[in-house]
């Protein structure tokens, strides 16, 4: 029950991500828990249709997280 709701979840993201292809929201937007840095986590939650492969690859000074400047050089 719980898998085919996150399947169905999954699916919708994906449905929405190519409209939301052409912009990233704020900073502060996805910025759930305001610690200045976004988590993979925190992205998806806000519909940044972001993969764990460039969410690494932005992760410049890898420390699992993306602060303002890292952010801002995502490329989606
Ligand atoms: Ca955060
Ligand atoms: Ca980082």
């Amino acid at each position: 029950m719980l898998k085919n709701t996150m399947i169905a979840a999954a699916v919708g993201t994906f449905a929405m991500t190519s409209a939301a292809l052409a912009q990233t929201p704020e900073f502060s937007t996805v910025d759930a828990n305001e610690d200045s840095l976004l988590t993979l986590e925190e992205l998806n939650s806000a519909g940044v249709p972001i993969t764990e492969d460039i969410f690494k690859a932005a992760d410049t000074n890898e420390d699992g997280a993306l602060d303002s400047e890292e952010y801002s050089r995502i490329e989606l």
